[in-house]
C-alpha cells in the first residue's frame, strides 16, 4: 500500500510513524508513506496556501489552488482508491472503515488546518470526509497519524500471529478481555486463577465472558449495532 499525506506541516510525521509497528511495516515494504508539503505547490510568491474567508468573519481558509495542484499531480502517477479529508464533521472512523481500507492500494489523505479548507475541494476533489471522535483538534495532522495507524496494523503481514489484529478491541463488536503477565502474585495481587489452568477451551470461554461483562459495563452501545 502507498499513502500520500498532504499536509503544510510535514515535520509532524516524523514521530508517529517511527516506531513500533508502523515503522516494522514501512521496513518490510508493506507501506510507503509520502508526504507531500501543500506550500511546494503554491504558485504564490511568498508560498501562501490560506486567504480570508469570502464574506468575512474570523479565521483563515486554505486555498484551493496548491491543494487542487498538489493532488493533480500525484493523481497523475497512480490511481487512488480513495481521496479522504480529515475534518470534525466527516464520519466517524470505525474499526469496518479501517478494516476496509486497509486492502486498499493508494490512499490520499489531505490534512485541514485553519477555519477550514474552500468548499470547491471538498466538492470537486475530495472522496471521502472522515472524523477520528466528536471533539475538536487543531489540524488534520494528528487525526491522520491515527487514521494511518488504525490501517496500517491490519495490512496482511503487518501483524504476527502471536499479535493478532482478531483479538482486538471492536474487531467483533465486543472490547477485549482483560490480560495479565508475571509475575503471578504482586504485593498480595493473585491472577485469576484459571488462566494457568493451561484448559484452553474453559480459557477462551472465560475471555468470551469477561469481554461480555466489559462491553455491557462500559460500551452497551457495541453489542446493541
Ligand atoms: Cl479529522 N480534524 C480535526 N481538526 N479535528 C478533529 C478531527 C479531525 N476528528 C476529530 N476532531
Amino acid at each position: 500500500m502507498r499513502v500520500d499525506i498532504l499536509t503544510i506541516f510535514p515535520e509532524m510525521f516524523t514521530g508517529p510513524f517511527d516506531h513500533s509497528i508502523i515503522k516494522r511495516a514501512i521496513k518490510k515494504n508493506l507501506v510507503e508513506i509520502h508526504l507531500s508539503n501543500i506550500r511546494d505547490y503554491s504558485s504564490k510568491k511568498h508560498k501562501n496556501v490560506d486567504d480570508y474567508a469570502f464574506g468575512g468573519g474570523a479565521g483563515m481558509v486554505m486555498m484551493i489552488e496548491p491543494i487542487d495542484n498538489c493532488i493533480t499531480s500525484l493523481s497523475k502517477e497512480r490511481d487512488y482508491d480513495e481521496i479522504i479529508f480529515l475534518t470534525p464533521d466527516g464520519a466517524q472512523l470505525t474499526q469496518k472503515m479501517a478494516n476496509h481500507y486497509s486492502m486498499s492500494g493508494n490512499l490520499m489523505i489531505l490534512c485541514g488546518h485553519y477555519k477550514g479548507i474552500d468548499e470547491r475541494i471538498r466538492e470537486n476533489l475530495i472522496t471521502k470526509e472522515i472524523s477520528i471522535g466528536n471533539y475538536v483538534l487543531s489540524g488534520g495532522e494528528i487525526a491522520a497519524a491515527v487514521l494511518c495507524d488504525s490501517i496500517i496494523r491490519l495490512i496482511p503481514g503487518v501483524l504476527g500471529d502471536e499479535t493478532s489484529a482478531l483479538s482486538d478491541s471492536y474487531q467483533d463488536n465486543l472490547l477485549a478481555p482483560p490480560v495479565y503477565t508475571r509475575p503471578y502474585e504482586y504485593k498480595g495481587l493473585k491472577v485469576p486463577e484459571i488462566l494457568l489452568s493451561g484448559d484452553e477451551k474453559k480459557i477462551n470461554k472465560w475471555r468470551h465472558e469477561k469481554a461480555m461483562e466489559r462491553t455491557l459495563e462500559r460500551r452497551p452501545d457495541l453489542l446493541e449495532e
